[in-house]
């Protein structure tokens, strides 16, 4: 079946009609939030057909499914995007013009679904994106935060976080499937009894949780492919106490409601970063037991009880460890509901399930108190037991006597449950994703389980869908791209190297820098809306853009802007090409000195500001609230992208590839995908500086950052300025503790654990070449975003979903 793509007068057409419908009014009379209704409604009955036309195909096919467990998904705005994959954007674009609408004002209404903290949740959406448009069947099965990620403000110069209500105005993309609503159960005890000679065990007393399901499509570009994005709401069972309630006692009467319903209330603003809340814990088995429960329900159905089938017929994917007590649950289904002995269990489980690790910072790896597990979650702990005493028999055949190894393999060990050993040990495969951190994978974190079977780690590098970070987000170079080399990359992002040949082409790095100039300008608008800064779109632009941790090193940018505004005040002919300094990053609520850091960065802001040379040349601005769409408008805009984290600490980044995609030059460490980025451009496009991952590593015994504070007076003079006034006049003392943490450590920490120092100087010499070739070699410079934007197609997530299938999934692509 062809559903045909609506013609520019149909558009007009449909959206007059929704909003004499809806809301009994004209186009002339109606507000913007009407407004974006009534285009939303237009868009989402096109996605709709799609879906008709589709619908069924999976089950007539028989094909295996894909089940991605991610408690993120940080999917952005819908609307402009589906309009890009029904490949029908001008179409609509004509249409709101012709009928006076302001789009950018109507696209901004549209309120963003923060489900997510950072790379994590990104990287999920980017991949359901790419799934579809591969026509591989897929689920997404998250949590319906009613409170996405905070809202973030800078009240002089600190951050503050405002609660993200993005439900408020209802969701225009989601589905209620009330139908679909299954049972999820906390507390209580296991009870054992006998069934026909069988030893079988229930749990008693518990407390019931209603977890209803919400589905927003998620189309394939130019396909009938539409996939869903499942979001699992927690609704109380008993409404109210209704004995409570005619007692008079209202309020009590809905105090076991609010409780329950609050497993689903708030994102947990956490990144790379663990904190053991129990309320989290329910969140992450409520996640991955309605979502088993529905799997099984959905294979019953067409497959009926023939449940060793069920490897050939779908796949579990964890991402990360927040849904790994999917494992477990399964394993109890298929044992205490559908009858199969352990053993038969375990081989299912195991083949159903593969895990993707995204970090390797120790504080990351999630650990909870086998308490709280055994009080919470009782059946599920009596598995684990189980599953961690047959591992130690195992892991003790393997590694006699070896007791220390054994415990770090374990399980269960030294009173907590270990999420990424239950994952390491549970699934078939284990993924990092980047070449250097799935290496650190295989000889650190996992060496104990590489040695035993290393067929299990694989690295498939990460990626980006090009259909939002290049075709939605920077229209002006599509449509240059297509000029230049037509429109096959839109399909095979790969054939953006056809590019390659037009770096040399001095007319195409003209029309090149053209459109970064204009995408400047439409920042300069954004920033000026957002927050009422100017910015002059001739400066460099220089971003970083990304979750603040200390890892990741703001603090590093920052001070090296510190050392450049010395120069300029100590020598009145100093002069570098002008600049403007973005940063954007919330900062974890409870995460005291990233929060330190924000403010850091704006007092240097305001610093730079006071001073009328120093103010010409360095312009910083700290970009409130970043988030999807803001990323949207500020990543195509970019020069430079920075990418500073220590070596071996990011996994992969994500933005780094963004920025590389949309003609932005990087700057950065041999960490994470810029490893794979400096491979493909080659060492003079990009501006690699700092340590090793196997130098920081060779350091940690050895490394004084004192040392480089005796020696190196400009890095000396800038952590005096920390502590004598020069930034916080009133405050002497506010930044006391960032001198501190770098120079003497805390809490019987080494001092500088992330090597800020160690690497401040080779950044600060990287960044001088690099406004040197900026300014005195422009065509140079273009050459490389040009470059840069040409080599960036294997960075394009429909490769890693490729590779993905190929290696672990399995999945055949549906025919529509
Ligand atoms: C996330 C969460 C979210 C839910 C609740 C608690 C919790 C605790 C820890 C984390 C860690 C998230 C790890 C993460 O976001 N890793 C990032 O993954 C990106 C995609 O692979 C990658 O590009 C980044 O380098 C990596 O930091």
């Amino acid at each position: 079946m062809i559903v045909e793509r609506l013609t520019k007068d149909q558009i007009k057409e449909s959206i007059v009609s929704k909003l004499q419908r809806h809301f009994g009014c004209e186009t002339s009379d109606a507000t913007d939030d009407q407004i974006y209704q009534a285009v939303a409604l237009t868009v989402r009955d096109e996605v709709m057909k799609r879906r008709t036309a589709s619908r069924g195909e999976r089950k007539r096919q028989q094909a295996k499914k894909l089940y991605y467990l991610s408690a993120e998904f940080l999917v952005g705005r819908a609307m402009h995007n589906n309009m890009v994959t029904l490949v029908n954007e001008n179409a609509y674009m004509e249409a709101l013009d012709e009928l006076g609408i302001e789009k950018s004002r109507i696209f901004e209404r549209e309120p963003e679904p923060g489900l997510g903290n950072g790379g994590l949740g990104r990287l999920a959406a980017c991949f359901l994106d790419s799934l579809s448009a591969l026509k591989l069947p897929a689920m997404g099965c998250t949590i319906r935060y009613e409170l996405g990620l905070f809202r973030q403000r800078i009240v002089d110069g600190f951050q503050v976080e405002l609660p993200d209500n993005w439900l408020k105005n209802g969701n225009s993309w989601e589905i209620c499937r009330a139908d679909q609503a299954v049972e999820v159960r906390f507390n209580g005890y296991v009870e054992e009894y006998v069934e026909d000679g069988r030893i079988k065990f229930r749990l008693m007393n518990y407390n019931a949780v209603q977890a209803v399901p919400y589905d927003m499509p998620v189309l394939g570009y130019d396909s009938n492919m539409v996939n869903m994005l499942r979001t699992w709401s927690a609704r109380s069972i008993t409404p109210i106490d209704m004995q409570e309630f005619n007692r008079g006692q209202y309020v009590a009467a809905t105090e076991d409601k609010e409780l329950v319903e609050a497993i689903s209330k708030v994102l947990y603003p956490e990144d790379n970063h663990k904190e053991g809340k129990e309320l989290r814990l329910k969140q992450q088995y409520f996640l991955s037991s309605a979502s088993v429960q529905y799997a099984l329900n959905d294979f019953e159905k067409t497959y009926g009880p023939n449940w060793h089938m069920l490897p050939d017929k779908l796949v579990f994917h964890v991402n990360d460890t927040h849904p790994s007590l999917a494992i477990p649950e399964l394993m109890r289904i298929l044992m205490d509901e559908k009858g199969l002995g352990w053993d038969e269990a375990e081989d299912i489980t195991r083949r159903c399930f593969n895990y993707t690790n995204h970090t390797v910072l120790q504080e990351a790896l999630e650990r909870w108190p086998q308490h709280m597990m055994r009080t919470l979650l009782p059946r599920i702990y009596m598995i684990l037991e189980e599953m961690n005493r047959r591992l130690c028999a195992a892991l003790f055949d393997a590694f006699p006597g070896q007791w220390e190894r054994i415990g770090r393999m374990a399980i269960l060990a030294y009173d907590q449950v270990h999420m990424a050993n239950l994952c390491v040990a549970m699934t078939s495969t284990t993924n990092g994703v980047s070449q250097i951190h799935s290496d650190i994978l295989r000889k650190q974190t996992f060496k104990d389980y590489c040695s035993l079977d290393p067929q299990k780690f694989l690295g498939i590098t990460n990626g980006i869908t090009h259909r939002r970070w290049l075709m939605q987000a920077n229209p002006a170079l599509a449509n240059l791209l297509n000029e230049a080399i037509g429109d096959s990359w839109r399909k095979n992002p790969q054939d953006l190297e056809k590019l390659l040949p037009f770096a040399d082409d001095a007319a195409f790095r003209d029309e090149f820098a053209k459109v970064k100039y204009s995408n400047k300008l439409r920042l300069a608008e954004f920033i000026t809306r957002n927050q009422g800064e100017a910015i002059d779109p001739n400066t460099i632009i220089d971003v970083q853009a990304k979750r603040l941790h200390e890892y990741k090193r703001q603090l590093m940018n920052i001070l090296g802007v510190l050392v450049l505004y010395n120069r300029i005040v100590d020598n009145p002919n100093y002069t570098v090409a002008p600049r403007t300094y973005i940063f954007g990053a919330k900062a974890s609520a409870g995460y005291y000195r990233a929060k330190l850091i924000i403010k850091l960065i704006n007092s240097v802001k305001e610093l730079v500001a006071r001073h009328p040379r120093a103010s010409q040349m360095i312009k910083i601005v700290f970009l409130q609230n970043y988030c999807v769409s803001a990323a949207e408008t500020l990543i195509p805009a970019a020069d430079v992208s920075e990418q500073l984290s220590t070596a071996g600490k990011e996994a992969s980044g994500t933005g780094n590839m963004k920025f590389m995609m949309n003609g932005a030059v990087t700057i950065g460490t041999m960490d994470g995908a810029n490893v794979e980025i400096f491979q493909q451009v080659g060492p003079e496009n990009i501006y690699i500086f700092g340590m090793s991952a196997d130098e920081v590593d060779a350091s940690y015994g050895s490394y004084r950052s004192s040392g480089i504070y005796e020696t190196m007076p400009e890095v000396r003079r800038v952590l005096e300025q920390l502590i004598d006034g020069t930034l916080s006049p009133d405050n002497p003392h506010m930044f006391q503790e960032l001198y501190h943490a770098l120079l003497f450590g805390d809490g019987g920490g080494m001092a500088d654990p992330y090597f800020v120092l160690k690497d401040l100087p080779s950044y600060i010499s990287a960044q001088y070449q690099l406004g040197e070739d900026y300014e005195k070699r422009h065509d140079l410079w273009l050459r490389k975003a040009v470059i840069n934007t040409a080599k960036s197609g294997i960075f394009a997530s429909d490769r890693t979903i490729a590779e993905y299938n190929e290696q672990i999934w399995h999945l055949n692509p549906l025919e529509l």
